[in-house]
This record gives structure tokens, C-alpha cells and sequence, in this order.
């Protein structure tokens, strides 16, 4: 095979030459608004600059985004298994957001309901566009109630009924009124905001105005705990599950993955709220200590490590000696067995280097397992993730706040007469506070870059062609519109959004899952094979008309 050349070793440029480089094919005013989300980490004491983020995608770029109604109906309500989730619309939005986001679940008895294999759309026409589509609205929901009489039914609104004005939530009430059941609406039309990002704070305001605290029902527990921001992609809410029975911690509603109706309206007896996604739900977070007084803090149950931290934190929360005891015996318990393939793969993974671009979270959140194997972050970002979280929640009061985020409501939130309890008593809290123990405390993932390394936000096809290949990188992390593109240019593509065929990634069991499916793809002989046509013999170059 002496054809075959070894992987040229990474070129060695200085950041900032290579973010000229990013930047040098765009028109000037292009460049110029994409210098502003393009940063190089600057080591510690120097601050990297403000990161330009939750803005809009300039026009004509092939941006990695998706659409608002594709962060509410398919991120943040997908998950759950028994509402029924008619999309107003025409078909395409319904179909492609049909199961594609690979979140399991799984039925406790036979008399579970689970609607998520099943499409529901009024599958909107020329003729609705035209006359309204509301008549539409209430017979898809009466048949949809007619079949399934499920326990409620939600409406997500897609483009073409914002733009022709059916009022979805005029609909809801009327319906509501005559089945019986809880019918709500939701205004996440895929222009509202500037990316999916928008759907997920829509999603959390209506489902927190609609369902949340609606039951009273108490779910027996000693310590009780929401899991915000965990869509058991891939099965990890199921690993997450397993750890938390394992150290009898009890989980009243993980929102959303593997979820149900009741979990939602009876999250608000829980009490501690742990944030694994920050992007996606913080805003029902910070809702639920106004309203009910439960605290949030930050988990992450990605990298066996940061599992363990986690555990460790809700059981100082709790401070409970029974408790840290039973957590401390089940890393115990977990982590030889993680520590014995770390080691074996890391012998073959250290020092090779990965970029992760995904949403809002796991761009940081799977830098983790890749430091437990060894390997360095070269290049990262979020799709559509905010300042807060590239920088930490500090900066939240100076985000500036434009016409885009202006658009979605901030709903106002009252202590509840009835149902407001603090969790912890002054004194308690006191002692959290001398322990170094943080509450609603996110640091953003800038800081656990290593130093010189590129955060880009909302990268594009282009840039990310570019980066490869100049920093080579021996992994790319994204999602299925990147995935055969990078391929092609001879790097693999590991999907962080649905895994590909893979996962659990969460959890202990998880982590042995990511050490060993990314050792198999970083040390395939495969890439080195592949050589383009056009790398070889590059016959065919083209230049634009007006270059
Ligand atoms: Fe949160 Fe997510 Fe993500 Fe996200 Fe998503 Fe996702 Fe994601 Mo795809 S809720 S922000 S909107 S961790 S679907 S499970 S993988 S882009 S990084």
C-alpha cells in the first residue's frame, strides 16, 4: 500500500493568522459581523473578548441552525410520550421533525400511552393559506381526541400560521372548554427567533403557565429531584435513571426525556432543581424558584467524572449523611470499571485532537469525556447558545437585549399563595454558602478551553471546511447536515445530536460507550485511504463570476 501517505501532522498557525484566514473570503461587512462570533481563547488574567451570540444568521450563509418551531415541538416537548403534538402546518415540518432526535422512552404498564411514534398535522394547504386554518385546527384536535383521548393535547405552530394569523390559542381555550382536557397552544413559528433557541424559552413559558403545579399528587421520596434539560438521547436519561435509583435519589420529572403529562404538573413538589442543559431550560428553572422557592443548580451528567461531581453535589445539597454514604459507595462501585477502559483507550486516543460543534450544551459538556481519553478540544462552539453560555451567567445583565429576544415573552412570576415553600432556612443556606457550595451558577464553556483555542458561534459549511483543513483535526463533532461533507474530507464525523446508532453517552456506562466508539472511529485505518478524486488529480477548479 505505498500509495498511501501518513495524515499530515497539524499545521502550526497562530490563531489569529487563522481567523484572517476564516474571515478573508467574505465581503467586508460579512467578515465584519463574523469577526464578532469568532474568538481565540486568551489564557487566564487576559479576557477573551465578548462573544457575539443569538444573533442572526447573515443571509446566504449555510448556517447548522434549526428553526424555533424545531426547539419547542421537537427539543423541549418531543421527548414526552403521552401528548398528543399536533403540528399546524403544512406536512414538511410534521414529517421532519417526526422522530429524528432519536429520544427514547419507555412505558412503565400496558395502559401507558405513547403517542411519539405517531405524526399528528392538520397538513395545512394552498386552500388553509388562503381562508384560515383554524376550522382545520379544531377537527384535527377533536379527531385526535376522538382516537386517543389522551390527557392533553398541544398545537405548534408552524411559519405559515403566524403569517396568515390563525390564532392557535383561541383555538386551544375553545377546545379545552369542550373536551375536558388540558389543550394548549404554542406561537413557535419558525421565524420567531433567530434560531431553535427561541422555541426552547417559548416551550418553557407554556409549558410552565400550563402545566406545571396543576397536580397535587406527591411522589414518596426522601430526596427529590428534578432533572431539568435531559432528553435521553440515546437512552442516557435511561443511564441517568439507573444512577439516581442506584443512590435513592428520587427523580419526580426529568424535563424532558422519557417524560409524561404528570411528571410536568407535579415538578413543583420536587426539591432541588438540577440543570443538566442550561440553554434549553433554564428559564423554567428560574421560574420554579419564583414560584414554588425549589433552588437550581448546575449538573452534567457527561464524562464519568463530571457524573461523579454531580452526585457529589446533590448529595451536599441535601446534606444528608446517609445519603453522601450511599453516593460515595456507588462511584465506588461505578468507576473501576470506567478507570480500566479509560486508561486502555486513552493509551491509543491521547493527544488527538477533536472539534465539537453542536446546540447549546454538549459542544462543552463532551469536552469532558474527550479530556478522561485524552484528547484536546481544539475548536468549538454552539449552534445557537447565548452569552451566558460561552462566558458564564455573570454577563447576563450585560446582554443587550434586541428586537429577537424582544419578540418572545418573559413572563412575570409571583411567589404562589398556596404552594411557595423555600427549600432551606437562612441558616442552612449559610452553611451551603461556607462549604463554597453555588447555586444557579454556570461558568460557561470558554473557561474550560484550553488556551489559543477557536470558539466559533454558529459556524457555517464554509468555516468549517476551512478549519479542517488547516487544523486537521482527528474527529469532528456535529450533527447529520455536516456529517457526510467532513466525511468526504477524510475526517470522521461523530453526531453529537443523535449519536449516530449509538449511545448512551451519559452516566458511567456511558462514558465506556463514548471511550470506546471514538477510539474505534479516531484510530480507523479507513480515513488515511480516502482520498478525494479532486485531491489527487485536481482537475476541476472553479472560481465565482465575480471573483
Ligand atoms: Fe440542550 Fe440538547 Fe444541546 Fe439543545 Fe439540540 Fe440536542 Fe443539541 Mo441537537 S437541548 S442545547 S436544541 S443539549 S437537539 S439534546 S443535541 S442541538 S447541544
Amino acid at each position: 500500500m505505498s500509495t498511501i501517505t501518513k495524515k499530515k501532522k497539524v499545521v502550526q498557525m497562530d490563531p489569529a493568522d487563522l481567523v484572517q484566514d476564516l474571515l478573508k473570503k467574505y465581503p467586508t461587512k460579512v467578515a465584519r459581523k463574523r469577526a464578532k462570533q469568532i474568538m481565540v481563547k486568551e489564557a487566564e488574567g487576559a479576557s477573551t473578548p465578548e462573544m457575539g451570540a443569538n444573533v442572526r444568521t447573515i443571509p446566504g450563509i449555510i448556517t447548522m441552525r434549526g428553526c424555533t418551531y424545531a426547539g419547542c415541538k421537537g427539543v423541549i416537548l418531543g421527548p414526552t410520550r403521552d401528548i398528543v403534538n399536533i403540528t399546524h402546518g403544512p406536512i414538511g415540518c410534521g414529517f421532519y421533525s417526526w422522530l429524528t432526535r432519536r429520544n427514547q422512552t419507555h412505558t412503565e404498564t400496558d395502559a401507558d400511552e405513547n403517542f411519539m411514534p405517531y405524526a399528528f398535522s392538520t397538513d395545512m394547504n394552498e386552500n388553509d393559506i388562503v381562508f384560515g386554518g383554524e376550522k382545520k385546527l379544531k377537527q384535527a384536535i377533536k379527531e385526535a381526541y376522538e382516537l386517543f383521548h389522551p390527557k392533553a393535547i398541544a398545537i405548534f405552530s408552524t411559519c405559515p400560521v403566524g403569517l396568515i394569523g390563525d390564532d392557535v390559542h383561541a383555538v386551544a381555550r375553545e377546545m379545552k372548554e369542550e373536551l375536558g382536557i388540558n389543550v394548549f397552544g404554542f406561537s413557535c413559528e419558525g421565524y420567531k427567533g433567530v434560531s431553535q433557541s427561541a422555541g426552547h424559552h417559548i416551550a418553557n413559558n407554556q409549558i410552565f403557565k400550563h402545566v406545571v403545579g396543576t397536580k397535587e399528587e406527591i411522589k414518596v421520596g426522601e430526596f427529590k429531584i428534578n432533572l431539568l434539560g435531559e432528553y435521553n438521547i440515546g437512552g442516557d436519561g435511561f443511564e441517568i435513571d439507573r444512577i439516581m435509583d442506584k443512590c435513592g435519589i428520587t427523580v419526580v420529572s426529568t424535563f424532558s426525556g422519557n417524560s409524561t403529562y404528570d411528571q410536568f404538573a407535579t415538578s413543583h413538589t420536587a426539591d432541588l432543581n438540577t440543570v443538566m442543559c442550561h440553554r434549553s431550560i433554564n428559564y423554567v428553572a428560574e421560574m420554579m424558584e419564583s414560584k414554588y422557592g425549589i433552588p437550581w443548580i448546575k449538573v452534567n451528567f457527561i464524562g464519568a467524572e463530571a457524573t461523579a461531581k454531580s452526585l457529589r453535589k446533590i448529595a451536599q445539597y441535601f446534606d444528608s449523611p446517609k445519603l453522601t454514604e450511599r453516593v460515595e459507595a456507588v462511584i465506588a462501585e461505578e468507576m473501576p470499571e470506567v478507570r480500566q477502559v479509560m486508561d486502555d483507550v486513552r493509551s491509543r486516543t491521547e493527544g488527538k485532537t477533536a472539534m465539537l460543534f453542536v446546540g447549546g450544551s454538549r459542544a462543552h459538556h463532551y469536552q469532558e469525556l474527550f479530556n478522561e481519553i485524552g484528547m484536546r478540544t481544539i475548536s468549538a462552539g454552539y449552534e445557537f447558545a447565548h452569552r451566558d453560555d460561552y462566558e458564564g451567567r455573570h454577563v447576563i445583565p450585560d446582554i443587550k437585549i434586541d428586537a429577537d429576544s424582544r419578540n418572545i415573552e418573559e413572563l412575570e412570576v409571583e411567589p404562589c399563595t398556596k404552594d411557595y415553600n423555600p427549600r432551606k432556612t437562612d441558616e442552612e443556606l449559610k452553611k451551603l454558602d461556607e462549604e463554597g457550595f453555588k447555586f444557579k451558577e454556570y461558568a460557561g464553556m470558554i473557561p474550560d478551553m484550553e488556551n489559543k483555542s477557536l470558539v466559533i458561534d454558529d459556524l457555517n459549511q464554509y468555516e468549517a471546511e476551512k478549519l479542517i483543513e488547516i487544523m486537521k483535526p482527528d474527529i469532528f463533532c456535529a450533527g447529520i447536515k455536516e456529517k457526510y461533507s467532513v466525511q468526504k474530507l477524510g475526517i470522521p464525523l461523530k453526531q453529537l445530536h443523535n449519536y449516530d446508532i449509538g449511545g448512551p453517552y451519559a452516566g458511567f456506562k456511558g462514558a465506556v460507550n463514548f471511550y470506546h466508539d471514538i477510539d474505534r472511529m479516531v484510530n480507523s485505518k479507513v480515513w488515511s485511504y480516502l482520498k478525494a478524486p479532486w485531491q489527487e488529480k485536481p482537475e476541476l477548479s472553479a472560481t465565482y463570476v465575480w471573483e
